[in-house]
């Protein structure tokens, strides 16, 4: 456990513990009997509780070691504030980080268990929702693994990503209580408890000095306890520290109404304040409006903002003008966007600064990184609702907004218009706050997440604030951990690639590049043990289907995959009409350049989406029909695989062979799943959007399936869209249509997929679905045709690979370290 004294008043630190397979069989095996009281055949799932027990103690010196080394004074540290780290499992993790594969399966082998089977026990960390949760989590992995001095601030929810079941073709949410038999990797850190105030009401007053001054008095105060997860780095004993607040009553019993006989009433006050950190917001786009996710919002920002600068006081420090030459705040989408104003309250109030030197100081540590162009997903917070849970707050940005408003006026003399624009306050019925324009004022540093996304950010959503500060603006392409993705995930790949190049692409991944001389055919040993790899991850995978959803894949059909929340721009249905076609193209005979497919889809649906829930419903039912109809005869076969998550993706990406990356073009910000199906050697088929275009950039257009209009093309077409021309010129899409309006996929419930067939008929369709249907279609069929050509298909397969080294989180970090953070 890192000890939080100043660096000189310790110099003790914990030794290693011995390595050796003996020593961690001892290890386990004292766990397993004097703590779990078991004696033989003790079962996997308390195995893996007593080798998780044995691995933190191995993580432990590491840990503690690395905060001292963090902890001086005048070192210059990183926050990342996320409301969500989807971390997934973490014990295989910690195994390859630390090296002690070897020593665990020897332990493991002394109990008849394997590694594999000992960590499938393990329940996903689902604390996030899709991309912007998972991203986090692998750029913590690559902050470790870089030895950078940073800490993730989120929350410690009870019950995570809820779990999807189908049911008769429909999705069911199952509460996910991921914390039931609790979490061998938390440490809780009860004595840096905060206190985060809610409600009450605001006072002012001049000081001593004649200062006008403000309070907030007469509170509702809930309590933040923190909760610490390991996160270890690469084979370098660094271990950053993921630190989760957990809500909790500031008494159990207010005793004043315990006095009057209320005793309920006062326990269940004690509960109002506990539901903050209970549950995940199971949605990815919209969460406007929500009272208690503004609560969650806050709880977090606060703690967390408090903590830091408790920890750099800690740390020797006292000098509050240097506060911001310490400390840099990472805002992960705009949820955490109202530390920019409790950093001022904190600096203002409790700190006693004036408002110029709090302002300079908030502006100069806190950076903002948008993730999103969906207008839905723009996050606004009714200014009566942000009154009543943190009127301090309000008054605070009350005062950004009128200062930044005067700069707007001085630099645009009498442009009314863009003052209106820019306004943190939005204007109209419900006045409301736009948390991305706080963050614009507030941060130094603003980033998009691809340099196609951040391009649009440029020149459409952030124009005006380009014009006054072009400088903020910046990119940083995501990535994804090398370490999970293909070390962990495919152990049959990362060792062909270790023979050929060595191991040390697995913490420098642009070491892949040398594996492109092998693509080439002449190397037929490589490329069949190339394909034998990704059969053999077929295999695994197919198996699990088989298991779980009773189809069989068959591992020498081409694996077709999209798997990633249901959205409508993502477009899901795309992918299903072309399953729809195929499907035609059987029943009609027409078997020309054929290549036999497994389409496997799948992603949670936000339980309030309708339309996403209904997509759910078509892909369910579209599989049924073709699973069970004796003339597709094996050539198609197509699964929705229930309660998709990150150890899912464990084992999908190794197995996949194509990779659907078919967005809108300009509304996947980035994605993160193309990444890592690139580096497992998947080929992707993908519009121009996103990090899609930086990975047809890598990898070269004859490596890449590109269909689809532009993000320009669709902005131009959108207000002349007319999807019944494509329906009547395009017999193909015609028989599609008319199959799915016929009822053939849903006989027993007539007219349930009719909103799915209205909005794709309209001219209104924001996804503009049918306009890409042709040149998608087209687009699979080179797909076929090259997966008939084996050679082919491997050296584009191995190129994908040794392409993919720009997409690692390493690069990522190095990239943000470098432009904005500046740590060492
Ligand atoms: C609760 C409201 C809400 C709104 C937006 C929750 C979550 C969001 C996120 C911005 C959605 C999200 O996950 N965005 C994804 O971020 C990834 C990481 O940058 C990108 O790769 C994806 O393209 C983007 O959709």
């Amino acid at each position: 456990m890192p000890d939080e004294k100043t660096a000189a008043s310790r110099a003790i630190v914990l030794k290693p513990l011995p390595r050796t397979g003996a020593a961690l069989t001892h290890d386990v095996q004292r766990y397993q009997l004097y703590h779990l009281g078991r004696m033989r055949d003790c079962p996997p799932r308390y195995t893996y509780k007593a080798l998780a027990w044995t691995l933190r103690d191995h993580l432990m010196s590491d840990w503690m070691n690395t905060y001292v080394a963090r902890d001086q004074p005048g070192r210059r540290r990183g926050y990342y504030l996320s409301l969500e780290f989807l971390i997934g499992r973490s014990l295989a993790n910690h195994v390859l980080n630390l090296g002690l594969d070897e020593a665990s399966r020897e332990a493991l082998h002394r109990f008849g268990q394997t590694l594999e089977e000992v960590a499938e026990q393990e329940t996903d960390a689902g604390l996030g929702n899709g991309g912007l949760g998972r991203l986090a989590a692998c750029f913590m992995d690559s902050c470790a693994t870089l030895d950078l001095p940073v800490m993730g601030y989120g929350l410690h929810y009870q019950y995570g990503m809820f779990h999807q079941r189908i049911e008769n073709g429909y999705q069911v949410e199952d509460p996910d209580h991921w914390l039931r038999d609790g979490n061998p990797w938390e440490v809780e850190r009860a004595e840096f408890t905060c206190r985060v105030p809610f409600g009450g009401r605001t006072e002012h007053y001049h000081d001593k000095a004649g200062i006008h001054r403000a309070r907030w008095v007469d509170t509702s105060d809930v309590l933040a306890v923190p909760y610490d997860m390991p996160i270890s780095g690469y084979r370098n004993h660094a271990v950053n520290t993921l630190r989760l607040w957990k809500s909790v009553s500031t008494d159990v019993f207010n005793l004043e109404e315990f006095n009057a006989g209320s005793y309920s009433e006062a326990v269940q006050a004690a509960n109002q304040a506990e539901y903050i950190s209970m549950v995940l917001y199971p949605n990815d786009s919209s969460e406007n409006g929500k009272e208690l996710r503004l609560r969650q919002q806050y709880f977090l920002v606060s703690a967390s903002m408090q903590d830091a600068l408790r920890q750099w006081r800690a740390a020797g420090n006292s000098d509050l003008t240097k506060f911001a030459e310490h400390n840099v705040f990472q805002m992960n989408d705009t949820h955490p966007s109202v530390a920019v104003a409790e950093l001022m309250r904190l600096l203002l109030d409790q700190e006693g600064m004036r408002w110029d030197a709090a302002w300079a100081i908030t502006t100069q540590c806190m950076a903002y990184t948008n993730h999103t162009l969906l207008p839905e997903a723009l996050e606004r917070w009714p200014v009566a609702l942000f009154e009543r849970l943190l009127p301090r707050l309000l008054e605070i940005v009350y005062e950004i907004n009128a200062r930044f408003l005067r700069e707007v006026s001085v630099a645009w003399p009498g442009d009314i218009d863009r003052r209106r624009r820019m306004s943190i306050i939005e204007e109209g019925p419900v006045r409301q706050i736009r948390m991305a324009w706080l963050a614009i004022v507030g941060s130094f540093s603003v980033n998009g997440v691809a340099a196609l996304h951040s391009r649009l950010l440029r020149e459409g959503l952030f124009r005006d604030f380009v014009d006054l500060w072009p400088d903020k603006f910046n990119n940083k392409t995501n990535g994804v951990t090398p370490r999970r993705w293909v070390a962990h995930a495919n152990p049959g790949l990362s060792a062909l690639i270790s023979e050929q190049i060595g191991e040390d692409w697995i913490a420098d991944l642009s070491q892949l590049e040398r594996l492109k001389p092998l693509a080439e055919a002449s190397h037929a040993a490589f490329h069949a043990e190339w394909r034998a790899v990704k059969r053999a991850n077929k295999e695994r995978l197919a198996e699990i289907i088989k298991a779980r959803c009773g189809v069989e894949f068959n591992p020498d059909a081409l694996f077709d995959v999209q798997v990633k929340r249901i959205h409508e721009y993502k477009r899901q249905l795309l992918n299903v009409l072309h399953v729809i076609h195929l499907y035609n193209r059987i029943n009609h005979g027409r078997l020309d350049g054929w290549a036999d497919r497994c389409v496997l889809i799948g992603g949670k649906a936000a339980p309030g989406y309708a339309m996403a829930k209904r997509i759910i419903k078509l892909i369910n039912s579209v599989a049924d029909v073709v699973n069970s109809d004796p003339d597709v005869d094996g050539r198609l076969k197509m699964v929705f695989a229930p309660n998709y998550r990150v150890s899912s993706m464990e084992v999908i990406a190794p197995a996949t062979d194509l990779s659907e990356q078919i967005s809108t073009a300009g509304k996947e910000a980035s994605g993160t799943g193309n990444m890592k199906f690139m580096m497992n050697g998947a080929i992707t088929i993908g519009t121009y959007d996103g990090a899609n275009i930086e990975i047809l950039d890598a990898v070269g257009k004859d490596n890449f399936f590109l269909f689809g209009l532009h993000a320009e093309k669709i902005e131009a077409l959108r207000p002349h869209y007319q999807p019944l021309s494509y329906v009547e010129n395009d017999p193909d899409l015609r028989e599609v249509i008319d199959l799915l309006k016929s009822g053939h996929f849903n006989l027993y419930e007539p007219g349930i997929f009719d909103m799915i067939l209205d909005s794709l008929l309209s001219p209104h369709d924001p996804w503009m679905v049918l306009a890409d249907f042709r040149s998608y279609v087209d687009a699979q069929e080179r797909v076929a045709q090259a997966w008939q050509d084996e050679a082919r298909w491997t050296r584009m397969s191995i190129l994908n690979t040794a392409s993919s080294g720009f997409f690692s989180t390493d690069r990522t970090m190095q990239e943000y370290n470098a432009g904005i953070w500046k740590l060492k």
